[in-house]
């Protein structure tokens, strides 16, 4: 049989099963049944060495090209499947709708804040802030709180394991007293944050929650201008037609102390006349003289209270734990 007349038309067939395969794996099996080990053109040259002298260069050289031709020919294919397989199965639909990247809001806590915030503003107020880990001196001491304080209970504080009794600030106190430590009278300002207190989580209580505390010291400060803000403040708030009511109370750092009382339709819907929303009194002469204060010369108000009572007021919440859940449904309706 004549050894060269079989190339070619091996090599045509060859290049025909590698022009026609439809994909990579296809093209994989072409290039095993001609190239591989056991191949079609392998076995031809395997029977190189059967051939005569005359014969051999002729033949290998066909041979040789033809591999050559073959091997261009399955890169160039290889190529042409490797970016057809990239590319998307369907056709791209351009018409479709954006993936919209979800937006972000305020926690209500902190709109809340804002809110009040903005209302002090308006009256001369600034923001001052401090640590949320305090030590016993600007929690309690500096605030005319005894030692045997039930307030200064382990059961009622969070302590830090520290030698020197560093603790979970209580109130934001704290951040008035060093306000004061730090500059002179007189003093307008307001110390939004977060506290802790031992408490067991139930409807109305948290183990952690957000207080906002105003301070104003200056000369001749009354308790006329103490209600005056505070009826200011909560109107701003919660509307026009709030009544406030003070009542009298007793507070370490105050004196005389007051709890303030709150009215309105919301309170009404809750079928209540009054709710309890604030603290508040005149700076404690005590208090005055551990920051340096001349109790002479320096007369002042301060009050305190939760923000997330105003909050669940605002938005008929019934439940603290809500706002520290963190669950999408809840916190995307604000
Ligand atoms: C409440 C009561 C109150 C104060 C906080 C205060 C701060 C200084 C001096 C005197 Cl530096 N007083 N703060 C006064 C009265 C009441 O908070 O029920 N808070 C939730």
């Amino acid at each position: 049989m004549n050894f060269l007349a079989e190339i070619d038309p091996l090599k045509e067939s060859a290049l025909n099963e590698i022009k026609r395969a439809p994909d990579l794996a296809s093209l994989e099996q072409a290039k095993v049944a001609y190239l591989g080990t056991h191949g079609k053109f392998t076995a031809l040259l395997k029977q190189l060495g059967g051939l005569s002298k005359e014969e051999r260069p002729a033949a290998g050289k066909l041979i040789n090209q033809a591999k050559i031709e073959l091997e261009s020919l399955l890169n160039e294919r290889k190529s042409e499947l490797e970016l057809k397989a990239s590319l998307p199965k369907e056709p791209t639909d351009f018409t479709l709708p954006g993936r919209r990247r979800p937006v972000g809001r305020l926690h209500p806590l902190t709109q809340v804040t804002e809110d009040i915030v903005r209302s002090f503003r308006k009256i001369g107020f600034v923001v001052a802030d401090g640590p949320e880990i305090e030590d016993e001196y600007h929690c309690f001491d500096a605030l005319n709180t005894p030692a045997d304080h039930p307030a200064r209970d382990t059961q009622d504080t969070f302590y830090l394991k520290t030698p020197d009794r560093l603790l979970l600030r209580t109130h934001t106190s704290s951040v008035q007293i060093r306000v004061m430590k730090s500059q002179p009278p007189p003093i307008r300002i307001i110390a939004p944050g977060r506290v802790y207190r031992r408490d067991n989580a139930d409807a109305t209580h948290n183990p952690t929650f957000q207080q906002i505390e105003g301070l104003y010291v200056d000369k001749n400060v009354t308790v006329g201008d103490l209600k005056g803000t505070v009826e200011f403040i909560f109107r701003d708030l919660l509307g026009e037609e709030v009544k406030v009511r003070f009542r009298p109370h007793y507070f370490s750092y105050t004196e005389p102390s007051f709890e303030i009382d709150f009215s309105s339709a919301l309170v009404r819907k809750m079928g209540k006349q009054w709710l309890e929303i604030a603290g508040c009194g005149m700076v404690h002469p005590q208090v005055f003289e551990n920051v340096g204060y001349d109790p002479e010369v320096w007369t002042g108000w301060a009050f305190g209270f939760g923000i997330e009572r105003i909050a669940m007021i605002r938005y008929g919440i019934n439940d603290i734990r809500l706002f520290y859940e963190n669950d999408l449904r809840f916190l995307k309706q604000f």
